[in-house]
């Protein structure tokens, strides 16, 4: 199984590694012994920070499942020189600062110059027929060279390990001679720039498409590696026999962002393999699966068909190839009713044609998932209502999760420890987290209690430390720690918990002082997030939350009443520290617009009340928890 994702959003490896190899007690013993804490040198690694946010994470937490699972999985991605950037605040501001995170080097990486493919941009097509088989040639392209880098994935307990493969654009060897003999030396050069330029920086949208020609570069380009290098493989195995394919290779798109590949691959089949449209095909749809992750209509990616046609010519022509297919089996199916056809075209008409991503991924796929319970209610009956209709049954549900390892084991080594005495080991719970039903014995243990307050305790002062070294602010150990933290997007609602803290703080204000300890638990909100660079709204709510902060923070007369933190730089390493200190977590976007959240999951596993509306995972939570 392969995981498409132009996001891995990895966070630190060293702990995970040793935890999973059941290393970390003897490296603990051995560091000692030489005068140092494992704890210091884990701090030393910097985040792989290749992705965003949910959609990037949940990658990096399959990973950890799988290999967990033992099953044969490798992901595919992108080796970007920038991840997510840094941001910092000023003046109540976010500021962005590149992350170049190799500069130090990557000792988990392993970089392989055996495994090296081409891969074609812009050129033209010359068509041809072949025993009534249309094909073409691509030809006058510009190459660039994908590089392969491996990081290995161990599971917990496992003898297997599977594979993180990232690609690099490098240029091609050939030089442009050209352009030398032309006395074009500076254009031969900047040539081989550009290409090197393809993996160099994420980009930092979570919720609207760029829309931008790069960004399309990046997307075809590891497809085209990652198709190249799937193929190789099988044949080793399987020489030209095609039969047994989709049998052994499955692909996962993580949503729309890798959709391309689908025509990649129908490509190479009918233009390299020669197969017939129908032997392509089928291999193509038994292959390939889609998972959804968001309904909001200004996410859903459609590129403009003059970008393909000019990137990628023969690729439009077989996105066309297969509408008309498509398309002919709508007319079969619903005769005389042309504005459904052009509702579910794959080409979306108007003054720019576009590509409607979605729909293609839907299309060219056997299975199609949501990624909570809800949200797989809504595709069916929203977005993807007319597609559900005609093909019932392929839109599934497929509820998120998150790694115990990581998010319970590794960020909480306190609650990690009660939870296993109180059941008996940590093998018990730690790849099945079903048996902490076993806990429900021990909600009344007055021991238990104690024990796990002591543990709270003790991560609240982790958390205060951390929040004192990264905003000066001092907050109290007593008091509520009610946390936000995601990115920040108007449909998540970090105004309304803003505007909520506003209200609490004037109420009192507006109550007499003796009165105020009676009536009010001391509570410190902390919201934590990035802002999309050009995100105008979540930037202003950012700077609203640092306003409020100033004023709440520096009233003599509210004193520790109520506190307001903005967490800066929220990223997989803070969230390991925030997320066990937590005991009220706000997870309260409009309902139906969240499609699972991930975080909710690892604010309850670490002990830690959710409030929220029923949307997303937090419905199955509720069901699941009470
Ligand atoms: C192309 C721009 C772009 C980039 C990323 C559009 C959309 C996205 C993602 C779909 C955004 C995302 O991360 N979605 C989140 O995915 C998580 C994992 O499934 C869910 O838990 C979150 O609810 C969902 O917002």
């Amino acid at each position: 199984m392969y995981y498409f994702s132009l996001e891995f959003l990895m966070g630190r490896m060293m702990q995970n590694m040793l935890v999973n190899i059941d290393m970390e007690d003897h490296y603990k013993k051995a560091l000692m012994d030489i005068g140092y804490k494992l704890e210091d040198l884990y701090e030393e690694e910097v985040d792989a920070a290749l992705g965003n946010g949910g959609l990037g994470r949940l990658a990096a937490c399959f990973l950890d499942s799988l290999a967990t699972l033992e099953l044969p999985a490798w992901g595919y991605g992108i080796r970007y020189d920038y991840g997510i950037f840094k941001q910092m605040i000023k003046e109540g501001k976010q500021v962005e600062i590149p992350d170049f995170w190799l500069k130090g080097g990557n000792p988990w990486e392993i970089e392989r110059s055996d495994v090296i493919y081409p891969v074609n941009f812009y050129g033209r097509v010359e068509k041809y027929y072949d025993n009534g088989t249309e094909r073409a040639n691509w030809v006058d392209c510009q190459t660039v060279m994908a590089q392969a880098y491996d990081t290995p994935v161990p599971g917990y307990n496992t003898y297997n390990t599977n594979n993180l493969r990232l690609w690099r654009s490098r240029p091609c060897n050939e030089f442009n001679f050209d352009s030398f003999n032309q006395g074009d030396y500076f254009g031969a050069i900047s040539e081989r720039q550009s290409a090197e330029y393809i993996t160099s920086v994420l980009y930092p949208n979570d919720s609207s498409p760029s829309g931008k020609e790069l960004r399309l570069k990046q997307q075809y380009f590891f497809c085209s590696a990652s198709i190249r290098d799937i193929i190789r493989r099988y044949k080793k195995n399987h020489g030209n026999d095609w039969s047994q394919f989709a049998a052994k290779n499955q692909i996962q798109l993580n949503d729309t962002h890798p959709a391309i590949s689908t025509i990649e691959l129908l490509r190479i089949l009918l233009d390299e393999e020669r197969m017939t449209y129908a032997q392509a095909w089928q291999i193509v749809h038994n292959t390939y699966a889609y998972t959804n992750h968001t309904v909001l209509p200004e996410a859903l990616e459609k590129w403009s068909v003059a970008l393909i046609q000019r990137l990628l010519p023969r690729h439009m022509d077989l996105i066309y190839l297969v509408n008309h297919f498509f398309i002919e089996k709508l007319k079969q199916k619903y005769p005389n009713d042309g504005e459904k056809v052009s509702r579910m075209s794959l080409i979306e008409e108007g003054d720019e044609k576009k590509v409607r991503m979605a729909y293609l991924s839907i299309v060219c796929s056997h299975t199609v998932n949501g990624v909570a319970a809800l949200h797989s209610e809504l595709l069916k009956e929203t977005i993807f209502s007319e597609f559900n209709a005609l093909y019932p049954g392929k839109i599934q549900n497929k509820t998120n999760g998150v790694t115990p390892r990581r998010w319970l084991h590794c960020c909480n080594p306190g609650l990690s420890e009660l939870i296993s005495e109180s059941i008996g080991s940590v093998d018990e719970w730690i790849t099945d987290l079903d048996n902490l039903q076993q806990l429900a014995g021990h909600a009344t243990n007055p021991a238990f209690v104690e024990q796990f307050r002591k543990v709270k305790r003790a991560n609240k002062e982790r958390l205060r430390a951390w929040v004192k070294e990264h905003t000066g602010i001092d907050i109290p150990l007593d008091s509520l720690y009610d946390i936000q933290v995601k990115r920040i997007h108007e449909y998540k609602r970090q105004l309304l918990n803003i505007l909520y803290v506003v209200y609490r703080y004037l109420t009192i204000k507006d109550t007499p002082r003796h009165e105020r300890a009676q009536k009010f638990v001391p509570r410190v909100v902390m919201i934590g997030g990035k802002a999309a660079p050009g995100y105008y709204n979540a930037k202003i709510i950012i700077e609203l939350i640092n306003a409020v902060s100033r004023v709440v923070n520096s009233d003599a007369d509210i004193g520790d009443l109520l506190k307001v933190v903005f967490l800066p730089n929220y990223n997989v390493s803070s969230a390991q520290i925030i997320i066990p200190a937590s005991e009220l977590s706000q997870h309260i976007s409009t309902a139906g617009t969240e499609a699972s959240g991930t975080s909710n999951m690892k604010f309850v596993m670490n002990g830690c009340l959710i409030i929220g509306t029923m949307d997303g995972a937090n419905v199955e939570i509720a069901e699941e928890i009470g």
